[in-house]
């Protein structure tokens, strides 16, 4: 755990000096779906950090893994022993608007579960983490989900995967019928972060498609910790290689995946 927090802090740092020089942005599958040389540098730093401490541990990370086709598809046989499923920038496209909400996202695997996540905005310099039956914090300090009792109590969030960036997508539809259901619904540009905010408390519940292992990794073990939900759009416990990912302070959850499908 201390190892992953020193390698997530550092990557942090690493982030905000290369921010300071040009991005170098480059287009992957369309032009939403965007890296630029400061993700690739992350995620080559903690990489390394890691094949130099736990030679013997599997990695598993989105500029490195993302092009297979299949890449969600890639824990549907989990992998044995320890290993790491690394985001080396979440929320790419709020990084290069300069918008501060993005965060370095890193979990630990045992055995085919989720054992440690640590998710870190190196600007806000907040860094939630949390290891399993261990409890979950933000920074040194507890945290807990919201006590919202009803739906009609809950600030939402959900996102649009790169691909799905068209007016009529299945998220433009469940937003509408969320309207006058939820308080509210936001949509804020980095999974990882999601999850932490419904861990402590910012936020009800979330909600997504298409997301990937390197977005959820981390911010599952982070959410479960602090008493949240976290299942796929049948109620069961959320596998990562579900595609549909709905999360909640658990007492809001049925109502949330009712109104969903
Ligand atoms: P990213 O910034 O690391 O790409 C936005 O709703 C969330 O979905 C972010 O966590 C974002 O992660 C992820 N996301 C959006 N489009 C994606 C894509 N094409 N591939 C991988 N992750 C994507
Ligand atoms: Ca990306
Ligand atoms: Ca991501
Ligand atoms: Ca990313």
């Amino acid at each position: 755990m201390q190892d992953a927090i020193r390698y997530v802090k550092a990557a942090g740092g690493l982030i905000m000096e290369l921010m300071k020089k040009p991005l170098q942005i480059q287009e992957k599958k369309n032009q939403s779906d965007l890296v630029t040389r400061v993700d690739m540098h992350s995620e080559h730093f903690l990489r390394d950090q890691i094949c130099r401490d736990y030679p013997d541990h599997w990695i598993l990370s989105e500029e490195t893994d993302g092009g297979r086709e299949d890449s969600h598809m890639m824990l549907q046989e989990p992998r044995q022993g320890y290993g790491w499923i690394i985001d080396p920038i979440d929320g790419t496209i709020n990084f290069i608007h300069h918008l501060s909400h993005f965060a370095i996202s890193v979990g630990v695997m045992k055995d085919g579960c989720p054992l440690i996540g640590i998710v870190y905005n190196p600007v806000t310099d907040e860094l939630y983490s949390a290891r399993k039956h261990g409890g979950a914090f933000l920074n040194d300090d507890p945290i807990h989900v919201g006590q919202e009792q009803d739906i009609c109590e809950a600030l939402l969030a959900t996102g649009f995967q790169a691909k799905d960036w068209k007016p009529n997508s299945v998220v433009v539809e469940q937003i509408g019928r969320m309207t006058g259901k939820a308080r509210s619904v936001r949509i804020l540009g980095a999974a990882s972060l999601d999850l932490c905010l419904v861990a402590s408390g910012g936020l009800t519940g979330f909600w997504h498609d298409g997301l990937y292992p390197w977005d959820v990794a981390a911010g599952l073990v982070i959410l479960q910790e602090a008493g949240g939900q976290v299942t796929n759009a049948a109620g069961k416990a959320f596998e990562l290689s579900d595609t549909t990912l709905v999360a909640s302070n658990s007492v809001i959850h049925e109502a949330l995946i009712s109104i969903l499908v």
